[in-house]
């Protein structure tokens, strides 16, 4: 099975590749831009089993010459950081937008099978009272430049499918943690953070919910869908992991052996979604998925060791990612 593989070489991505060359008999080529985002040493033990194009999915001839090749592609590339895109929309427009379309023209050219990797983002917030969690059925409202990027490039899969009849599936997956994340997201913002003596972050009063899932469960349900997923559906992927950020940061302090105070509360994001949670239940019971990763507590735990055992990997961008923090506090200072 050839594969194609766009933004390999950023967090999901990656883990998915490397996923992947251990569980399935593939032929992988990799597309990403190698942006802020992207990072080679992510691919390090797998570089001589794979192809790997350095490229932009806005470049529609270069899309168009490998999705030729191509059985499955899957479709990981995005600019993915709510905080930049507060900073500066375009790239996010231009990546995630006008990317989605040249990939799928190029499906529609020649007949791919293409899984589209989206967010829960795209469905908007939930009050923290609120019984309900996102399910396939519910509307969408993204709140940011990014989450909006995001909905537009689902509607353009959906349309396709519709009215193109190309061979697609979506999935929208709650927030990921585990090893080869950038240090601009939360969970390894704060291992880094504590790992170089600085202090943990914690954006407003602490209280937003995040549901989180490791990379790991995440990419087993990519496969699961283009496995079984059936044509033209989306599935909401999620593992039941709900837990504000106060208490993530508490359990981060804790395992490092720090204080449970040792943080600051800074500004809040502008907009900040309130709550994310998802009912995965479609993925459970139409395709017999179950996450592996069902204590937060152990996941989080190899994960502070995967960043304490690599500082190789994340030193290298922790000071030029605290660079663009501190810029952005000057540009919006309330
Ligand atoms: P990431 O920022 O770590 O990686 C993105 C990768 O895409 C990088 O390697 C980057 O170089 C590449 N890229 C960016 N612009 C490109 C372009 N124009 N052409 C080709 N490559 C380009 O992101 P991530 O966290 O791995 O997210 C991957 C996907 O999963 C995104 O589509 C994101 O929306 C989605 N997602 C992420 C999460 C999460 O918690 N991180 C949750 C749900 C969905
Ligand atoms: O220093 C911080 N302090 C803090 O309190 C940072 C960087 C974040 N936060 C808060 C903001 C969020 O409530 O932590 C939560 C998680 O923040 P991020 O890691 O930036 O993730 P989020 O904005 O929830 O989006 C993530 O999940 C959905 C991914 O970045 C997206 O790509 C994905 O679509």
């Amino acid at each position: 099975m050839r594969v194609l593989i766009t933004g390999g070489a950023g967090f999901i991505g990656s883990n998915f590749i490397h996923y992947t060359l251990k569980h399935r008999d593939a032929d992988v080529t990799v597309l990403d831009a190698m942006t802020y985002a992207g990072n080679r040493a992510s691919l390090s033990g797998v570089e001589d089993q794979i192809n790997f194009v350095e490229g932009s999915v806005t470049d529609a001839e270069l899309v168009d010459k490998l999705v030729k090749e191509m059985d499955v592609v899957v479709h990981f590339a995005a600019e993915s950081h709510n905080d930049n895109s507060l900073l500066g929309p375009k790239p996010f427009i231009d990546t995630n937008i006008s990317g989605t379309f040249n990939l799928l023209e190029a499906v529609r050219a020649h007949g791919a099978r293409f899984h589209h990797v989206s967010t829960d983002e795209v469905y908007g917030d939930l009050a923290l009272d609120d019984p309900a969690k996102f399910t396939e059925h519910t509307p969408y409202a993204p709140s940011s430049p990014y989450s909006a990027s995001k909905a537009a490039s689902d509607h353009l899969v959906r349309a396709w499918v519709r009215s193109f009849g190309i061979p697609a599936t979506l999935s929208n997956c709650s927030n990921n943690y585990g090893p080869r994340q950038h240090v601009e997201k939360f969970i390894p913002r704060q291992i880094t953070n504590i790992l170089t003596g600085q202090t943990c972050k914690l954006y407003g009063d602490g209280l937003n919910v995040r549901d989180w899932i490791h990379v790991d469960d995440h990419n087993d349900a990519v496969w699961a869908i283009i496995d079984k997923g059936r044509i033209g559906e989306t599935y909401l992927i999620g593992a039941d992991g709900e837990v504000n950020n106060h208490d993530v940061l508490q359990l981060i302090l804790e395992l490092m052996g720090k204080d449970k105070d040792d943080y600051e509360h800074v500004t809040d994001r502008a907009g900040h979604d309130r709550r994310y949670a998802i009912d995965a239940s479609k993925l459970e019971s139409e395709l017999g998925w179950k996450p592996k990763y069902t204590t937060f507590r152990e996941g989080l735990a190899q994960t502070i060791d995967w960043y304490r055992d690599n500082e190789d990997w994340w030193k290298p961008m922790k000071d030029e990612t605290e660079a663009k923090y501190a810029y952005q506090k000057r540009i919006d200072p309330k």
